[in-house]
């Protein structure tokens, strides 16, 4: 039986919103200028691209440390070692540094990922967020959002701007964001996919972190974005920054978004690149 994703009512998801905001920009600050000279690769996970630094560590430490302090019925699921049970109903998912490959080259295209969201997807299959936040701290880009409240960027100390999607004239016109995984056979699945569908979209950008490709596609700068691989903490955050600003994200099929497929886009193209992502795997095979 899936669990009880209603909000609470009395539950202020602008405060969780806030506190997002807070831990994702304090934790970003952190992976930037407490960046080591001689950051290397500490360890891997699933593969040997599938790497992890000491300051993905530091930054899941100080948000858990935050979180204990301002949250200490709640659960708590990150990427990295440590998460925690709760008896609230409420988890925080966070991604501490989500594009850690980009982070540890260089490339300005990495994030702080923190969501606020009902269920455990620790323990079970249904959750859902209800607030979040998303911050590159290199650009200093800052997309929040909240449950009802709408999705907003803001860059650097300039104005809060709401987030609406784009929608494309028609599949053909739309720039796809898209991402590989760290084992090498999902990746020669990936690119199959791939393959199919290159043909029937304007073009593709592969950015490298899930959570800033679903904030392009909440503020239009990429049309769609889908994957196969995310974990909760990739996803969590710009799913709600996603459906705030009016686009549907899901697993391709009306499910919620899961390891198996997220596909975000604006209504009409979401149906249209979907149903050609369905018509790639039946032609390239299911994959793993
Ligand atoms: C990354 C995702 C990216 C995906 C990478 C990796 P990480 O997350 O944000 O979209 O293509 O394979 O999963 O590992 O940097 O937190």
């Amino acid at each position: 039986m899936s669990a009880n994703l209603t909000p609470p009512a009395d539950l202020d998801v602008r405060a969780l919103r806030d506190l997002c905001e807070q831990l994702a920009r304090e934790a970003g600050a952190l992976i930037v200028d407490g960046r080591p000279d001689d950051l290397g690769v500490a360890s891997t996970k699933s593969s040997a691209t599938d790497v992890v630094t000491v300051m993905d560590q530091r930054s899941q430490d100080l948000v858990r440390e935050r979180l204990a302090a301002a949250r200490p019925r709640d659960a708590f699921y990150g990427e990295e070692e440590g998460g925690a049970s709760g008896e609230s109903g409420l988890t925080w998912v966070v991604d501490p540094i989500d594009g850690t490959v980009n982070y540890l080259y260089g490339l300005p295209a990495y994030s702080v990922s923190v969501a606020a969201v009902i269920g455990d997807p620790a323990t079970d299959g249904a959750w859902r967020p209800v607030a979040g936040a998303v911050v590159n701290p290199v650009s200093g880009e800052c997309y929040v959002a909240a449950l009802g409240e709408g999705a907003t960027l803001q860059v650097g100390d300039g104005p809060r701007r709401t987030l609406r999607v784009a929608e494309p004239e028609s599949l053909g016109q739309t720039l796809v964001a898209t991402g590989f995984g760290y084992e090498a056979g999902r990746r020669r699945w990936q690119a199959a996919i791939l393959a199919e569908v290159l043909g029937d979209v304007r073009d593709i950008r592969r950015l490298g972190s899930a959570a800033l490709d679903l904030c392009r596609v909440a503020d239009g700068t990429v049309d769609a974005f889908y994957e196969r691989g995310l974990n909760a903490w990739d996803l969590a955050a710009g799913w709600l920054v996603v459906t705030e600003a009016g686009g549907v994200v899901d697993d391709g099929t009306g499910a919620d978004p899961r390891t198996a497929m997220v596909l975000a886009a604006a209504p009409r193209t979401h149906a249209a690149l979907g149903a050609r992502l369905r018509s790639a795997i039946a032609v390239v095979g299911e994959g793993d």
